[in-house]
């Protein structure tokens, strides 16, 4: 175990978890504020559980890749050796270690961004973000630091997950897989044929952490199609199902840790808040999607929003 690196498993203090979550978020505005756009609020939601994940829950080795992300390589296809995934940042597969796959890909700054304070990434990695040739995508996709797999259209990724996962058993390997969800992929059919699957499958060695924020991109999920009640829904599909506050990091990582064989998918309903940490963001609700500001008076707020929050964590 020890030639792999695993850095998750002593336990973290929660108190770190909430310092590398507001981190990421500050990272996250200022490359909002860099660039005149991001997804912001998906920061403020899903902060504490990436963080959760990466520094309490998963096994995973020390990062194969270099801080500074290689360029795009081409699809993976018979014809392309050069073709590689983002999944080296999270360490080496091997049968103990655990695999992490990332589903609602939009949120792809926030997962750079923690894998910068983590120092699986580079601090300058973002200077490459959405731009042509770079594998740090906007839209993440398989060769994007930390993603293993595409998942763009949305709500494919469980799917595919619950591919690994059954590989693994039947290879009888011990590590786990576990998936990061939004809430709006359970506005999807292809999420609901996973469960099935995963059920079916009696698929135990796989954990799922949704990011339940109550937003999706037309604005709040109870104005385009609700997905309530969430948790009997999943039961009803075979799932074992906690649900915790998303900002809370042990609250997230008692679940995971609680229990040995499951025989069942472990679901996580993380109830989080898209403003979490920046109350200004507030005032553009109901739509808090895709943050883009309006005038230079917003852009000033929050440039002092940020010097504020900087200042508060020194
Ligand atoms: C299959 C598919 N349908 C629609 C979209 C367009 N889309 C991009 S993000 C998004 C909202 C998803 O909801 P969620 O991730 O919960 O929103 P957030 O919390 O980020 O606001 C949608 C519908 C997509 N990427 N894939």
């Amino acid at each position: 175990m020890e030639e792999v690196g695993i850095q998750a498993h002593a336990q973290p203090q929660a108190a770190q978890i909430r310092s590398v979550a507001d981190a990421v978020r500050r990272r996250v505005l200022e490359h909002t504020l860099n660039n005149n756009g991001g997804y912001l609020s998906q920061a403020c939601s899903s902060a504490e559980i990436l963080a959760t994940l990466y520094l309490g829950i998963m096994r995973l080795g020390s990062s194969q890749e270099p801080l500074v992300p290689r360029p795009f390589a081409g699809v993976p296809s018979s014809d392309n050796p050069h073709a590689f995934t983002g999944a080296g940042y999270n360490g080496p597969k091997a049968p103990e270690l655990d695999r992490f796959i990332f589903s609602p890909v939009h949120y792809a700054l926030v997962l750079y961004s923690l894998l910068i304070e983590l120092g699986r990434l580079g601090p300058d990695a973002l200077d490459a973000f959405n731009q042509d040739g770079s594998t740090v995508e906007l839209i993440g996709a398989e060769h994007s630091p930390g993603h293993e797999v595409t998942a763009g259209s949305l709500a494919q990724a469980i799917s595919q997950a619950g591919g690994i996962a059954l590989a693994r058993r039947l290879r009888g390997e011990t590590g786990r897989v576990w998936v990061f969800m939004s809430d709006g992929e359970f506005q999807e059919g292809q999420t609901w044929e996973a469960f099935a699957a995963l059920a079916y499958h009696r698929i135990g060695n796989i954990g799922i952490y949704v990011d339940a924020n109550a937003q999706q991109c037309d604005g709040p999920m109870d104005a385009v199609m609700g997905i309530e009640p969430l948790a009997e829904r999943l039961r009803a599909f075979g799932a074992e199902v906690h649900e915790v506050d998303g900002h809370d990091p042990e609250a997230l990582a008692a679940p995971a840790l609680g229990s040995g064989e499951r025989d069942r998918p472990l679901v996580v309903i993380a109830r989080t808040d898209p403003c979490r940490g920046l109350e200004q963001l507030r005032e553009r609700a109901p739509k808090l999607h895709y943050v883009r500001f309006k005038s230079d008076e917003e852009f000033a707020t929050y440039r002092t929003l940020l010097e504020t929050l900087r200042q508060e964590a020194c």
